[in-house]
């Protein structure tokens, strides 16, 4: 049986016709905690948070929970956030090292995304279409690496607050932030890691420079995933934007589950990108 898995950085916790499920990270304070799965109502937790006056916490997903994921599949295909900021991908390499040692006809290709939300769509997307053309588990892994060369993610945040408050990038990027409506617009390194790129006043300016960097980049109409914060506005202007300048391209907006909205903060926009 063919499994396809995603930690719940995904923002995707179904996939319709698919052998697929969503490993969930957590989220918590010294008081309450919240499991990232389809049941989190993640507007009620983005209030909590924002409410809550003390540290707050992510912890990703134990060896157990990936080993649980595994079984009863034997061709299993996982993709996880970065592991430049996470130790998602890490937890997920011991687990299949553990179960292939127990189940050592099992197949299992763990790719770190080396991005999160869209970036990690993207892959998946990508994963299910090679298999559905009837590639073998090797074509797949060898082709997936691939693709990843491919793509590229950016962001646009409000706030850099729980970033900098978990260690994921530095206070003194942070705190410029937030202020007189400035915006951080900024993209995943080659490491996986956070690398700003422009500092934005107001929405406007935002979604012009968005635009104008996906340009840059090297975009030529390939698939947009974005995945957003309660901000439906952004997404959309986003969307028409390269709509107005590449025409017909597959894009698709999905609102960011318990994990990304947490982290990229209200407002707060990630799009991946197909370039190449
Ligand atoms: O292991 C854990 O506790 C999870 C830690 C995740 C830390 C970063 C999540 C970032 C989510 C922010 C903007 C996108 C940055 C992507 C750069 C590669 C969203």
């Amino acid at each position: 049986m063919v499994k396809f898995i995603a930690d719940s950085a995904c923002d995707l916790k179904d996939y319709p016709g698919i052998n697929f499920e969503s490993v969930p990270l957590t989220l918590s304070t010294e008081d309450r905690s919240f499991t990232d799965d389809k049941d989190l109502n993640v507007h009620d937790m983005l209030e909590y948070f924002y409410s809550h006056k003390g540290r707050s916490y992510t912890a990703c997903p134990s060896t157990q929970a990936w080993l649980e994921a595994f079984e009863g599949a034997d061709e299993i295909y996982v993709v996880t956030i970065t592991s430049g900021l996470s130790g998602t991908y890490n937890s997920a390499c011991v687990a299949k090292e553990q179960y292939i040692s127990d189940h050592p006809e099992t197949k299992i290709c763990v790719v770190d995304s080396l991005a999160t939300g869209p970036g990690e769509v993207l892959l998946l997307e990508k994963m299910v279409e090679l298999k559905n053309e009837g590639k073998t588990f090797e074509e797949v892994c060898g082709m997936i690496e691939k693709y990843k060369n491919s793509l590229r993610l950016h962001f646009g945040l409000k706030s850099l607050h729980n970033l900098a408050q978990n260690g994921r990038v530095s206070k003194i990027i942070a705190s410029a932030v937030g202020i007189m409506n400035i915006r951080i617009l900024g993209t995943a390194s080659k490491e996986g890691t956070i690398e700003p790129v422009a500092k934005c006043r107001g929405e406007k300016k935002l979604i012009e420079t968005v635009l104008s960097e996906i340009k840059k980049i090297g975009y030529k109409g390939g698939k947009v995933r974005i995945c957003h914060v309660e901000n439906e506005e952004l997404s959309k202007a986003i969307i028409e934007g390269l709509i107005r300048d590449f025409g017909k391209i597959d894009i698709k907006s999905i609102l960011a589950g318990g994990l990304c909205s947490f982290y990229a903060e209200k407002g707060g926009i990630i799009i991946g990108c197909e370039c190449s």
